[in-house]
């Protein structure tokens, strides 16, 4: 019998292709004290038959995930600082130009983009449901609302502050299950001609690098160009721009608007073309995935184990929220991985979620360095081999795992 459930979307079959079992909270690094309450819930991912969505086929209660202890900091990478600074500056030069422009971060973190726009003396609103990051931002003075945005949010903050030019989201909107209640809810914030612009991770992307650790509980999406453009449509929006992005493995940056407002890009028309052309939705390529996933599945564990054998040291570097997929399903844990390195002080001296790995900081790493690295935050990959030199400089190997297992 084939696994299905009803699309977030359009109530559509979503048809299971990929099954990681059992799994933990990504983000929920634990105390030894905290080890009997792990949370656990199947991890799987479908497509929907009717509006192609690709969804997770299970929900996590969303309180669960984010709340005061979220630990996930958007300024950790120095690269994702530059992002973010780029995109604020573009808002500001071409959207939010008139006399008293108003923006709305999604999942504002701990302010990395809206610092920007605060210091420009531009009207904002962070809204951030995780109460320990949403405090860093306004530390940095940036006006947070601590919340879930939803429907209700949405007309509250339209009655206290009128109507928002530009609604951003990144690496939020995937997040979020109930995307009727957020769409209708920047329906009701957004001006006549405002923008609605998210960016999430590409599944062309995670197909192209088959980059498995993209799903976990948090990913609850992983859009197209083709669906994103039809979950527009649905809701009342229309599909004005996507633009491909390097940041986190590869994304793209959705721009939507309401009908007939904005002249749609040549990009959209180019992408929806690749994805068709390239059967991105396809059950052939679906299913080729998941082979490619089972082979990592048998590399990645058998080189830690040779390398064992051998008695090389490995480390893990980036105790990141993908690395729960990736140790949990390969079976990797402190035996074959004794702690994994991160500069994420609320990480550090605790235990990777399901797979117990100690998180240890970025000095333990260089005392002294092991000969292996396995680099979970391979997004970063080309910031963190430069901050590295020396580990490479001393003789250390980098273990990479996606598309496939290597060493460099
Ligand atoms: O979508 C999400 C993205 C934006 O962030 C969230 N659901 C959760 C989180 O995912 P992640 O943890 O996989 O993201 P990153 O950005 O790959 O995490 C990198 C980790 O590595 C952080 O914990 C910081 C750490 N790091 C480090 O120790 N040294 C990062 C860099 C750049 C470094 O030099
Ligand atoms: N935008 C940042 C953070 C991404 S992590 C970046 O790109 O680096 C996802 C964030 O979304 C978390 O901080 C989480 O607390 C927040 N979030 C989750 N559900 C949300 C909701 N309904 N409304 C607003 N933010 C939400
Ligand atoms: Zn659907």
């Amino acid at each position: 019998m084939p696994v299905t459930s009803s699309c977030r979307i359009c109530s559509g079959t979503v048809r299971e292709f990929l099954d990681f079992g059992r799994q933990p909270l990504s983000d929920a690094f634990v105390t030894p004290e905290d080890l009997a309450e792990e949370f656990f819930f199947t991890l799987a991912v479908g497509i929907c038959e009717s509006c192609t969505m690709v969804q997770l086929m299970e929900e996590v209660p969303r309180d669960r995930m984010f709340h005061q202890g979220y630990p996930y900091l958007s300024s950790g990478s120095a690269v994702m600082r530059e992002h973010f600074q780029a995109i604020a500056k573009r808002f500001l030069a071409t959207e939010l130009t008139g006399p008293d422009p108003f923006i709305v971060e999604l999942g504002s973190n701990d302010g990395t983009m809206l610092g920007v726009i605060a210091e420009s003396g531009v009207r904002h609103l962070g809204v951030e449901p995780s109460g320990g990051v949403a405090d860093l931002a306004a530390a940095k003075g940036v006006r947070v609302r601590k919340d879930f945005f939803e429907e209700e949010t949405a007309a509250d903050i339209l009655a206290g502050e009128g109507p928002a030019d530009v609604v951003y989201a990144a690496n939020t909107l995937c997040h979020i299950p109930y995307m009727e209640s957020i769409l209708r809810g920047v329906d009701t914030l957004l001006a006549h001609s405002g923008i609605f612009v998210f960016e999430d991770p590409y599944f062309a992307d995670i197909l192209e690098r088959t980059s498995f650790d993209q799903i976990y509980d948090e990913h609850f999406f992983f859009f197209t160009v083709r669906s994103v453009q039809e979950m527009a449509r649905r809701f009342g929006f229309e599909l004005v721009d996507a633009e491909r992005l390097p940041v986190h493995g590869g994304e793209v940056r959705y721009t939507l608007a309401r009908p007939g407002t904005r002249p749609v890009s040549q990009a959209v028309t180019d992408l929806l073309a690749e994805e068709s052309a390239a059967g991105i939705t396809e059950p052939a390529t679906l299913a080729g995935l998941a082979s490619r996933v089972e082979l990592i599945r048998e590399r990645l564990p058998a080189l830690l184990g040779e390398l064992r054998e051998r008695g090389e040291r490995v480390v893990g570097y980036g105790a990141t929220a993908k690395s729960a997929t990736v140790t949990n399903y390969c079976g990797i844990g402190p035996e074959l991985v004794p702690f994994v390195c991160d500069t994420t002080v609320g990480k550090q001296g605790r235990l990777t979620p399901g797979a117990h790995i100690p998180v240890r900081s970025p000095e333990a790493f260089r005392d002294p360095y092991p000969s292996y690295a396995l680099l979970f935050a391979w997004n970063h990959a080309q910031e963190i081999m430069e901050k590295e030199k020396e580990f490479r400089e001393a003789g250390g190997k980098w273990i990479l795992y996606t598309p496939e297992v290597r060493v460099v």
